[in-house]
């Protein structure tokens, strides 16, 4: 039997579409953050129109979660917003920076997929920013930190002759972003050669921060997402310390291998706590939400010492 990096919760999957009182098909691909000792989740639902919305969920301690009565973030019927978000609000990841949170959301629409920035102080009052990239971008998760007066973040670009690499790029207002680099590629003929893509927000460590990743890799029986680590440098984020050569998780369990989209295990979050471990939040299966907690020295040692190159 492998050795097990992230232990899975017991009692996954932690919330489902039975738990949401309001009528959606799927709960999943949560982000997460830590709001005065309290955990609050972000998390996508299909309705059963296909299309998305995301909700909130609360909790004391990281495992067990109970959901709002409505939703928070709903397709925009005002202005540009509107126009972008039509077909819905997909995987948000949430950044906490400067006393408050920022929202990252795909917003989906005739035009492609493309990616809004909402924030809030209290995840009950919600402003929506600006959309900040053009299509086609998914994936977009801001560092809780700013390097050199800039907000950096990592997103994921893609075209036929780059496919589906991990980028950076910087902004000094959160609205105009530039200054971009490749920090990531897939690598051909592993785990994660079809497709990588940021996940949940980089966490700070004393090596480095930490990114937890998604990669995936094509089969005769469709796609497989898995989970991996990489390791950013502490003042420049663009330089990769390492990149684990190996997954971190993969789907296993029941409501992993089955279920919307099958074998698919997809993080938009993960809280590092202050006794060392990392309580990592997945999508299970594109259906229901699982976490796992893993030991943030291990990760950190994974991503060092045995690692594939990044580009
Ligand atoms: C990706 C995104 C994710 C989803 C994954 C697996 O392209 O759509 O939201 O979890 O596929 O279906």
């Amino acid at each position: 039997m492998s050795r097990e990096i992230v232990k899975r919760y017991q009692g996954n999957p932690i919330l489902t579409a039975d738990d949401v009182p309001y009528p959606v098909a799927t709960v999943h691909n949560a982000g997460v953050a830590k709001v005065d000792g309290r955990y609050v989740m972000l998390f996508r639902s299909h309705r059963t129109n296909g299309r998305s919305i995301l909700g909130l969920a609360d909790s004391d301690d990281g495992f067990t979660f109970t959901a709002r009565p409505e939703p928070f973030i709903v397709p925009s019927t005002d202005g540009v917003f509107a126009e972008y978000e039509a077909f819905g609000v997909e995987d948000a990841r949430i950044c906490p920076i400067d006393g408050e949170y920022l929202i990252t959301y795909s917003a989906y629409s005739r035009h492609g997929v493309r990616i809004g920035l909402a924030k809030t102080r209290d995840f009950v009052t919600l402003e929506r920013v600006a959309l900040i990239s053009p299509a086609d971008m998914r994936n977009v998760v801001i560092f809780p930190q700013k390097f050199d007066g800039r907000y950096a973040r990592l997103d994921r670009p893609h075209s036929e002759i780059c496919p589906w690499s991990i980028w950076i790029s910087y902004s000094p207002d959160l609205i105009h972003w530039g200054d971009a680099r490749i920090v990531m590629r897939p690598v051909q003929y592993h785990w994660d050669e079809m497709k990588i893509g940021p996940g949940a927000t980089p966490f700070r460590t004393p090596r480095g921060w930490l990114h937890i990743y998604h990669g995936v890799f094509p089969t005769m029986d469709g796609s497989v997402y898995r989970l991996g680590v990489a390791l950013h440098d502490l003042s420049d984020p663009a330089t990769i310390l390492g990149v684990s050569d190996h997954w971190i998780l993969q789907p296993e369990d029941p409501w992993e291998v089955t279920g919307y989209v099958h074998n698919v295990v997809f993080t938009c979050g993960a809280i590092p706590e202050d006794d060392g471990t990392v309580k990592i939040y997945w999508g299970g299966a594109d259906k229901v939400m699982c976490v796992g907690t893993a030991s943030i020295d291990e990760l950190v040692d994974l991503c060092i010492k045995d690692a594939r190159p990044a580009l």
